[in-house]
């Protein structure tokens, strides 16, 4: 807090000798309030990349004890922002310069947006009239205006007194409701300005019940019920809102009174362990044509779920309904009839509306019929069985299955351990072999299947959760974040990345059918990614065999040092896109 006099009165200039010494006014300037703003509503850590007209706010707000961590790319700071949202509930904070930085952060904040994760991206801009008269200031952009259409709210604040309300706005905008991505606009000339330190202070809002509880009326509850009592194959889908919500002892209640087998969606696997004997996880095909009413969630039916309808629910053609009746446990009221027919929607937050649901199981309820959940059980075990004999083989070169199946041990033995995992083929096997034991554990591309958000997430999953964290990366995954390794180095994070190196995007065996160049989707082969992460001090193993992996997995677990094993995986193993080579624009053509 800084101390200045008054400017002298003209009158006092002219006699100064004649004047009382005029009397100190403690004022506080934008900086500082920004700072306070973020502390009285709990912010602990801010995710990004100095430079004009941030970096001195990069450092008063290291230096006023919260934590700055800083970053090679603004895009992993968002990134790391955006997963600490989820994981935390409160709205995470990647701070960036004007208009290239903005820019690099707003994939994030659109990634951030489109998954339902609390963010906030605060970037400084450039002056206002300049800007606006289009006089070519220094990273000029009209920044508010590009914001607005991947985010959920977009704010600028142009007067420090206005700073406490501008935070205030973001965090509940954040959070509240449907969770997502907010842009907050601080031009350069904010920082300095001053204002009399008690009207400032009183200015800063601490925002209260920032993500109320909404409740679901009576008679929409009665309906869902209803509908799901009369259940012959009842089936719950349970999406990453459910892991956000952080209810998880009544979302195990409510599956298991219920009796009713559950399918997680990747990021909701752990909220009960894969390994229970509800989860039809290994009878999805299964499942989803054969259910007559299914109780989705904090699930969308987008095209990760096919819509709800088409050839995956059982549905006769790509766009026909299966059947199904849906009960939407969604705090969005429009999220209902988006694909299909809901026909019991449950709009409210899921931790109230799951311990409603479970007030009404308690009261009596009679479990599914047995031949159905016998009919589950019998195609999951016989999948399980046939996915443990293709474990069970020891191919060289080592494949996704003999890689992964050490990866699957590890986890095992380490439950409390994140998993970050990003790529395609290196995505889709981890997810189908590595189960999950705990809540909020596994971590990955999300909605839009994004590549680049690995080492972001790593860095906000050690900094957020404090446990080892286990990535999972295909070769292609981990270029696009690649650098952050000197981060996870610099702040020492107990971080340990398997790059699946299989020479390329979805496999290393690609030619130019002229000759002239590598084809678009290989790379160097027999490329060692270890290298990169010993070039920052930290180990890298290169590993060739599933024993190899194993020792190199179990002694960064032990030491916590940061680590990148580069697994050499068979070039010829992966498949063309992964699981979604239906999505080919090419396969539609052949299709028709
Ligand atoms: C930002 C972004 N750019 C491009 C893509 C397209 N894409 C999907 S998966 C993938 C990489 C797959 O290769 P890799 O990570 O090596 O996994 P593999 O299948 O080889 O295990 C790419 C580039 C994407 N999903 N996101
Ligand atoms: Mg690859």
């Amino acid at each position: 807090m800084a101390t200045v006099t008054p400017p002298a009165t003209p009158a006092a200039q002219a006699m100064p000798q004649a004047s009382a010494p005029a009397a100190e006014v403690q004022t506080i300037d934008g900086f500082q309030l920004v700072i306070d703003a973020l502390k009285i509503n709990g912010i602990e850590t801010i995710y990004g990349l100095p430079g004009i007209p941030i970096t001195d706010l990069t450092r008063r707000l290291q230096a006023s004890g919260l934590r700055m961590l800083s970053f090679r790319h603004e895009q992993n700071a968002g990134y790391a922002a955006s997963i600490a949202g989820f994981l935390t509930q409160k709205p995470g904070i990647c701070l960036t310069v004007s208009a290239p930085g903005f820019l690099n952060g707003l994939n994030a904040l659109a990634h951030a947006t489109t998954n339902c994760f609390p963010m906030i991206l605060i970037s400084g801009s450039s002056e206002r009239e300049i800007v606006d008269l289009q006089q070519g200031d220094y990273e000029e952009m009209d920044q508010l205006a590009v914001a607005k259409p991947v985010c959920k709210a977009a704010f600028r604040v142009l007067h420090a007194e206005d700073i406490g309300v501008g935070i205030a706005r973001a965090i509940r905008a954040a959070v509240s409701g449907r969770p997502g991505g907010v842009y907050l606009d601080l031009p350069a000339k904010l920082f300095a300005q001053s204002v009399e330190a008690a009207a400032g202070k009183a200015s800063l809002i601490e925002v209260v019940d920032p993500a109320p509880a909404q409740l679901p009326g009576a008679d929409a509850m009665k309906r869902a019920v209803e509908l799901l009592k009369s259940a012959k194959k009842p089936l719950i889908l349970l999406g990453k809102g459910a892991a956000y919500a952080q209810c998880d002892a009544d979302i195990k209640a409510l599956v298991e009174k219920t009796g009713i087998p559950y399918l997680p969606m990747s990021m909701a696997k752990g909220l009960l362990p894969d390994t229970h004997e509800q989860c039809a996880s290994a009878a999805r095909s299964f499942v989803l044509p054969e259910a007559d009413v299914v109780l989705l969630i904090g699930a969308r039916l987008n095209w990760l779920l096919a819509h709800g309808k088409g050839k995956t629910w059982g549905g006769k053609s790509s766009k026909a309904w299966g059947g199904q009746k849906f009960i939407q446990v969604d705090i969005s009221p429009q999220e209902a009839d988006s694909n299909v027919r809901i026909d019991a929607p449950l709009v409210g937050d899921i931790a109230s509306v799951v311990s409603l649901l479970l007030k009404d199981v308690n009261a009596g309820w009679t479990k599914p019929p047995k031949e159905w959940t016998d009919a589950v059980a019998a195609k999951k075990n016989g999948n399980i069985a046939k996915m443990a004999e293709t474990l069970a083989k020891d191919p060289s070169p080592m494949n996704f299955h003999s890689s992964l199946n050490v990866v699957r041990d590890i986890i095992k033995a380490n439950p409390d351990a994140m998993l970050v995992n990003e790529g395609a083929n290196a995505l889709d096997f981890t997810r189908s072999i590595v189960d999950m034991y705990k809540p909020r554990k596994r971590i990955d591309v999300g909605t839009w299947g994004i590549m680049g958000i690995g080492m972001g997430y790593c860095v906000a999953a050690a900094v957020e959760t404090k446990q080892q964290v286990i990535a999972i990366e295909g070769d292609s995954a981990f270029g696009f974040s690649g650098m952050e390794v000197e981060t996870i180095c610099r702040y020492n994070l107990p971080v340990c990345i398997v790059v699946m190196n299989n020479n390329g995007v979805y496999k290393g065996t690609d030619k130019d059918p002229t000759g002239r160049d590598p084809a678009p989707t290989v790379f160097v082969k027999g490329a060692r990614y270890d290298k990169i992460m010993e070039a920052f001090g930290g180990v890298g193993v290169n590993a060739t065999t599933p024993a190899e992996l194993r020792k190199a997995m179990e002694d960064a677990i032990k030491s916590r040092k940061p680590t990148l094993i580069n697994a050499v995986i068979d070039e010829t193993a992966g498949t063309e896109s992964g699981r979604i080579t239906s999505l080919k624009p090419s396969a539609a053509k052949k299709t028709k």
